[in-house]
């Protein structure tokens, strides 16, 4: 059974320029590219795609940083591709990320971890539908 998950390589990981290598650790998994945009979020698709987090007090830094610039988004098709893309991914945290991840790889901040990565099915449906809703 496929299933999609929402990417994206976020501000810090354009900047950085790493938006290919990322591409390829998903194409070299054997994950499948459904769709791929480079956008510059409104602040309330912004506030939407990060709605879990509005009482915390990191919301108006994480705002602010993903409109900040260009992002990549991404949906990506697979065998359990959620789980699949954030091991790719590694832990939220950098530093702790393993090595080998692309977080463990390329990121030392929290605040700038590089990519993002649907969390549960609930959540891939509705990050989808917000960034390419003609996918539906
Ligand atoms: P995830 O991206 O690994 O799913 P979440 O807990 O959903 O992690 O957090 C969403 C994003 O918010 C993280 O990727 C990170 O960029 C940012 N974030 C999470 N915790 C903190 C924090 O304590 N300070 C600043 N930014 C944070």
């Amino acid at each position: 059974m496929s299933e999609r998950t929402l990417v994206l390589v976020k501000p810090d990981g354009v900047r950085r320029g790493v938006v290919g290598e990322v591409i390829s650790r998903i194409e070299r998994k054997g994950l499948k590219l459904v769709a791929l945009e480079l956008k510059n979020l409104k602040r309330e698709t912004a506030e939407a795609h990060y709605e879990e987090h509005s009482e915390k007090p990191f919301f108006g830094d994480l705002v602010d940083f993903i409109t900040g610039g260009p992002l990549v988004a991404l949906v990506v098709e697979g065998p359990r591709a959620i789980e699949a893309f954030r091991a790719l991914a590694g832990a939220t945290d950098p530093v702790s990320a393993t090595p080998g991840t692309i977080r463990g790889d390329f990121a030392l901040e929290i605040g700038e971890n590089i990519v993002h990565g649907s969390d549960s099915t609930y959540s891939a449906d509705r990050e989808i539908k917000l960034f390419f809703p003609e996918l539906g």
